[in-house]
């Protein structure tokens, strides 16, 4: 895992996977070697059973200001169709390991994409998100439109895409779109804190929880609770499970296994 160019992968604390996106000459816009890259990381931190929490981040100035213009410029709709980047981004998308974006600077069009393809975003209070695409001549599409949306409302939604008009830290948090702002110096450890948090917990039960949340954003409720029931009971089925209730019984606390 060490052949990277425009990422790179570390494991800041025990249990916690971190992905630094570094292209800072060009506020680590999203190239496509940049998308292969990350989707390498995420499966191979997704398969390593010892990884429990990943952690997205840039640099203070930019977590990315969106997918790499200049390759883009002159491509035409065949070009954007056999490219099939949107394929990765799903990978991405399908990682089973709960993430964390710890955003700072800018968070743009794909960048904030990405921010919202992961679980939770810790926010510097430097940290300004926007989908500006429409002042580029398209508009988003890793998502933009969907998951903006579902996370801020209609109205709001609706003024970041077609203005192309930023919001600061602050407004993204009373928005719903961030878990919380700190300040910049501490943005990242706060991201490492949380990711530990996390990490303490029972592995499949925090991947099945997760799987759950994410199943509110495709189905219907009813469909949704039948997919939680059945996640729910299937977690009856793993010694984590008799693990936590008897340590709970017991007074002690509980040693995971993820089995
Ligand atoms: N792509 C390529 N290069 C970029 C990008 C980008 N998205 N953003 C910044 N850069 C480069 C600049 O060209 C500049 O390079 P150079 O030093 O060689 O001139 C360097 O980064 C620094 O940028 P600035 O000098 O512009 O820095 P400022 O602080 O003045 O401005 C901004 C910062 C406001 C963020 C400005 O750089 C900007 O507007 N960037 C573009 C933002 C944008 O439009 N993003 C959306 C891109 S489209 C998109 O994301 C669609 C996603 C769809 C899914 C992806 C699959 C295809």
């Amino acid at each position: 895992m060490n052949d990277f160019t425009c990422i790179e992968v570390y494991q800041p604390r025990p249990r916690i996977g971190a992905i630094k996106l570094d292209r800072p000459e060009v506020l680590n816009a999203l190239s496509l070697q940049t998308m292969v890259e990350l989707v390498r990381a995420f499966e191979a931190f997704d398969a390593d059973p010892e990884i429990r929490c990943i952690v997205l981040h840039g640099n203070s100035k930019a977590f990315a200001a969106g997918a790499d213009i200049t390759e883009m410029s002159d491509a035409t709709t065949v070009n954007m169709i056999e490219r099939d980047q949107f394929a990765r981004w799903d990978r991405i998308r399908q990682t089973k390991t709960p993430v964390i974006a710890a955003v700072s600077g800018f968070a743009l069009g794909g960048g904030c994409e990405l921010a919202m393809h992961c679980d939770m975003i810790v926010a510097s209070d430097t940290a300004q998100f926007g989908q500006p695409e429409i002042n580029i001549g398209v508009m988003p599409g890793a998502g933009g439109t969907q998951r903006l949306t579902r996370a801020v409302g209609k109205a709001l939604a609706m003024e970041i895409v077609l203005t192309g008009r930023m919001i600061s830290a602050r407004q993204a948090l009373a928005a719903g779109l961030v878990n919380r702002v700190v300040p910049a110096e501490v943005y990242l450890d706060e991201a490492f804190a949380l990711a530990e948090d996390v990490a303490s917990k029972a592995p499949l039960a925090a991947r099945l929880a997760k799987e759950s949340v994410l199943k509110a954003f495709s189905t219907t409720l009813e469909g949704g609770l039948e997919f939680e029931r059945k996640n729910f009971y299937l977690l009856f089925a793993t010694e984590d499970q008799k693990e936590g209730m008897a340590a709970f019984v017991e007074k002690r606390k509980p040693e995971w296994k993820g089995k």
